[in-house]
């Protein structure tokens, strides 16, 4: 059974974790520039320095998702890298680049999705306040415009923020990723009401300079669960927590996905905060509301829940037994996330789904024969991409698939110690090898995922 004869096969990457030339062309530092140079920061003080050097091999790595054969590729534009400071002059030299990106991807028949912020915020914006000053949805407007303004003739894909409620909860209250700050519960409220707004006059923008029809979303992580069986009572648990249960948390769904997709906060989500919730000023909502065209979501590894034993809403956890099977970075091996998650979020918001992130870090390496085996990335593509495929067989719109990553990156606090990538890469001598995934997954895309064992949920 394949996939929708109009499915789309991509791949992810981000600006921050493949580039490099982190000061070429006038390109100013970003928060995460200043981040890794904190001592112990990051994994072995690592940095973007160089990371994959992807500006300059960008042509090499190209061809190489030209030869898996991706429909498409999704990549985010270093806003530092067009508006060195954040505001005022742009830089022509860090439009040139994606303008040479994105027409070498259109010349190998490569679709570019592009995420306008993948966290690599400019640090000049962090000195004025970053996104607890309001004025941060206008700073992202017009730097959604210049880049619209360029790109939109060949672009018809955008996507507006990555996952919010993580570059918000890592970096600005646990403090593990840039810029590593702590505020309090009312600053980070007030952060995501801006970070929300942006998205909106994001939105707003593309809309009004785009030089063609084109199709918008975003990517956000989300709290997901999976019901520990699919009884009525543990699918109502689950969706209870992902969507209700509403507690003084940054990462509830309902603090970014309802707002965006049905124009408003949940009122228990608001009840929850009290007097430490945003500001919300007339209009708002209706600009953070901007009709969208897809929704888009990382998913990684879920929990599960069932129903509690007094019947209140909610879920319980469900633990994960001892020896279950975990990524290099210890999260569980779990497909039927993908399933689950497609058939909730179309239920809830009725847009296409975009899977715009899934896949696992492995301690891949480059053996004796010169290849790089990863049957355990192999294994966890059949499970995930069968539990999808089972949604879209069971009345989800499921519309496409980006594999993160399509190579090694530099994996934020963790630095190059996490392998994602279908592609490997030496940080040495930055030879690029595609994995024997990189090949399993060329052969799905060519079949559609005809050639996918038809594994019933119970077996994924
Ligand atoms: C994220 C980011 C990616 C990560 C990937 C693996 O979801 O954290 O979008 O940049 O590298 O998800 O953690």
């Amino acid at each position: 059974m394949p996939f929708p004869n109009d499915f789309v096969w991509g791949a992810a990457a981000a600006s921050y974790q493949i580039e490099g030339a982190a000061r070429a062309d006038g390109k100013g530092p970003s928060v995460w520039d200043m981040f890794c140079k904190k001592a112990g920061a990051v994994f072995q003080n690592h940095h973007g320095d160089v990371a994959c050097d992807h500006y300059h091999r960008y042509r090499e790595d190209v061809a190489l998702m030209q030869q898996m054969g991706l429909h498409a590729y999704r990549l985010s534009i270093s806003w530092p890298r067009i508006i060195p400071q954040g505001i005022g002059p742009v830089s022509s030299a860090g439009l040139a680049f994606y303008d040479r990106l994105i027409d070498a991807l259109l010349a190998a028949g490569i679709e570019p999705y592009v995420t306008l912020f993948h966290w690599d915020l400019p640090l000049a914006l962090y000195h004025r306040g970053s996104w607890l000053n309001r004025d941060s949805s206008d700073w992202f407007a017009d730097y959604t415009r210049v880049v619209v303004e360029r790109l939109s003739d060949r672009v018809k894909n955008w996507m507006t923020f990555n996952e919010p409620s993580i570059f918000l909860g890592m970096g600005y209250q646990t403090g593990i990723h840039a810029p590593g700050d702590r505020l309090r519960f009312a600053e980070l409220t007030r952060a995501a009401h801006n970070i929300l707004l942006s998205h909106g006059k994001a939105v707003q923008a593309i809309r009004a300079y785009t030089k063609q029809s084109c199709r918008v979303g975003f990517a956000p992580a989300a709290v997901g669960r999976i019901p520990h069986t699919d009884s009525p009572l543990d699918i109502v648990a689950a969706k209870s927590v992902m969507f209700g249960s509403f507690e003084k948390s940054i990462s509830h769904n309902g603090l970014w996905l309802d707002p965006v997709f049905l124009g408003e906060y949940p009122k228990g989500l608001l009840d929850a905060f009290g007097d430490e919730g945003p500001e919300i000023l007339d209009g708002d909502m209706t600009t953070i509301g901007q009709p969208l065209d897809f929704f888009g979501i990382n998913i990684y590894a879920w929990e599960r829940v069932k129903a509690k034993a007094d019947g209140k809403s909610g879920g319980e956890l469900v633990p994960y037994p001892v020896g279950y099977p975990v990524t290099a970075l210890g999260w569980p091996v779990t497909p039927d996330a993908l399933y689950w998650g497609a058939r909730f979020f179309h239920e809830r918001y009725r847009k296409p789904i975009f899977i715009t992130e899934n896949g696992l870090s492995l301690r891949d390496l480059v053996s004796v024969d010169g290849k790089v085996h990863d049957p355990q990335r192999i294994d966890f593509l059949t499970r995930y991409l069968a539990a999808l495929r089972r949604a879209s067989e069971h009345g989800a719109d499921v519309a496409g698939y980006f594999q993160w990553s399509v190579m090694d990156n530099f994996e934020w606090a963790q630095g190059y110690r996490e392998r994602f990538g279908l592609i490997h890469v030496d940080y040495q001598t930055l030879a690029r090898t595609v994995k024997d995934s990189g090949h399993f997954y060329a052969e799905i895309i060519r079949k559609n995922g005809s050639n996918l064992p038809d594994l019933p949920l119970s077996a994924i």
